[in-house]
């Protein structure tokens, strides 16, 4: 069976995930149970339990050093390979992994999307199409301050200080220049009624193959 792996990268706060699950819940009740699955690069942030707290709110969350890229790697491949795989939790109020994982089976079509992933060579190697958000870095750094302070229990000050430290430089560092490996590049967000259609043909044609 050939399964395709399609990767949606952006800015923090782009609108990756809401675009990510447009696409899944539009879907979902056409499909057979089963056939897509998403995973979340942030589910990757490496476990750093072995730290004291104060240490891990010090660590750059915006490089690609602070992922386990070769834990994914290798679950997307065990996944093309049809075997079901243990995703980690990641746990935004304690900055490291939590005790559970998800079990993900492998669909014949996964979306897969996070900051960093186009930005990795050798991931990139494992993606079919990818695709990346590219939402003013202003409208991004808005819904970063709604979203931490309301869904990741954050202070608006923590938030303003981190977004001047890492999450703007690394984003031009990193992130921005990344949009170049990108098949497809989506303006606006999350709610880009065109892209998200185009993305939901494209699926439902490979499931028909
Ligand atoms: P998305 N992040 C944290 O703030 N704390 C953590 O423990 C782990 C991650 C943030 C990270 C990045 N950066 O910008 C964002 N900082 O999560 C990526 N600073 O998640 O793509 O959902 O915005
Ligand atoms: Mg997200």
């Amino acid at each position: 069976m050939t399964r395709t792996i399609i990767a949606i990268a952006g800015a923090s706060a782009s609108g990756k995930s809401l675009f990510t699950q447009t696409i899944y819940n539009e879907l979902v009740n056409e499909l057979e149970s089963g056939a897509i699955a998403i995973i979340e690069e942030d589910a990757y942030y490496k476990d750093q339990s072995h730290l004291p707290f104060e240490h891990r709110t010090q660590t750059n969350y915006d490089h690609p050093d602070a992922f386990e890229h070769d834990l994914l790697r290798t679950h997307l491949e065990q996944l093309r390979k049809g075997n079901a795989v243990e995703v980690p939790t990641y746990d935004y109020a304690q900055h490291t992994r939590s005790d559970t994982t998800r079990t993900v089976t492998p669909a014949k079509i996964l979306i897969i999307e996070g900051i960093l992933l186009l930005s990795d060579p050798a991931l990139s190697e494992e993606f079919d199409i990818k695709v990346f958000i590219d939402t003013p870095l202003d409208i991004c750094l808005l819904r970063r301050m709604q979203r931490d302070i309301e869904q990741r229990g954050r202070s608006l000050p923590s938030v303003v200080e981190q977004y001047q430290a890492t999450v703007r430089p690394m984003f031009y560092q990193f992130i921005e220049p990344s949009k170049h490996n990108a098949d497809l590049v989506v303006t606006r967000g999350g709610m880009n009624r065109v892209a998200i259609d185009i993305i939901k043909s494209k699926i439902k044609y490979l499931l028909q193959e």
